[in-house]
């Protein structure tokens, strides 16, 4: 056990928000244990006594003491073990990371969900249309830099990566290329998987693609 105490992350392979706390780990170089958890065929009695609320997956349990929420887990996680920060240090910094990744929680994965239960091409067209302006206005708080927190990957890098591992099944499913539309979002993209953290536990984007196609035919 390492001197930070027993970390367990209760995951899902596919879900664009455990992505974020499995990503958060990495980057700390905290050794954690992922266990999948079953969400259509029975959760866990850990996952439902350790997240009664929202019985919903990313959850830490750091020495035993549930953490819960994607972004509010990445935030502890960088609270906890401090070396190499995510969020900036000064105040009104993080206050505007604080306020982007809010906007991506609120935005990003609700809109893709337009795309993939859409009916017919006119309603497709028109989530695909929603989605674009999103990643447009992200595009915008990256301006010219590399990462949304200048040269360094940090949180909002982090944040928005979650939602990011479902763009190929939307761009498959929806028709369209992002890199059209949102060239620089697309390098930005590129970059961060370039980054081990995230080589390391993205999802396999056919994969996900699969799964998403087959959420559409339960759901839709
Ligand atoms: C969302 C987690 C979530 O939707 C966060 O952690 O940021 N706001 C939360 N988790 C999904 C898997 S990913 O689509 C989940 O656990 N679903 C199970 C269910 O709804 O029963």
């Amino acid at each position: 056990m390492s001197k930070a105490g027993e970390v367990v992350l209760l995951d899902f392979w596919a879900s664009p928000f455990c992505l974020r706390a499995r990503v958060a780990l990495e980057e700390k170089g905290v050794a954690y244990e992922s266990r999948e958890e079953n969400l259509l065929g029975g959760k866990s009695d850990l996952l439902l006594s350790s997240n009664p609320i929202h019985r919903k997956v990313p959850v830490l349990l750091h020495n035993g003491l549930p953490v819960l929420e994607s972004s509010n887990i990445v935030a502890y996680v960088d609270e906890a073990w401090p070396s190499k920060p995510l969020l900036p240090t000064n105040p009104y910094e993080r206050a505007q990371a604080r306020f982007w990744a809010d906007y991506i929680d609120k935005t990003v994965f609700e809109t893709g969900k337009g795309i993939w239960l859409s009916k017919g091409a006119e309603e497709r067209e028109a989530a695909v249309k929603n989605l674009i302006e999103v990643v447009k206005n992200l595009e915008g708080a990256l301006g010219d830099k590399d990462f949304f927190g200048g040269d360094a990957f940090g949180y909002v890098d982090i944040i928005a990566m979650g939602p990011a591992s479902w763009f190929y099944a939307y761009e498959e499913i929806g028709g369209f290329k992002l890199e059209d539309h949102c060239p620089k979002f697309s390098s930005w993209m590129q970059r961060c998987l370039q980054r081990p953290s995230i080589a390391k536990t993205y999802p396999d984007p056919e994969k996900v693609h699969q799964l998403v196609v087959k959420l559409s035919e339960i759901m839709g």
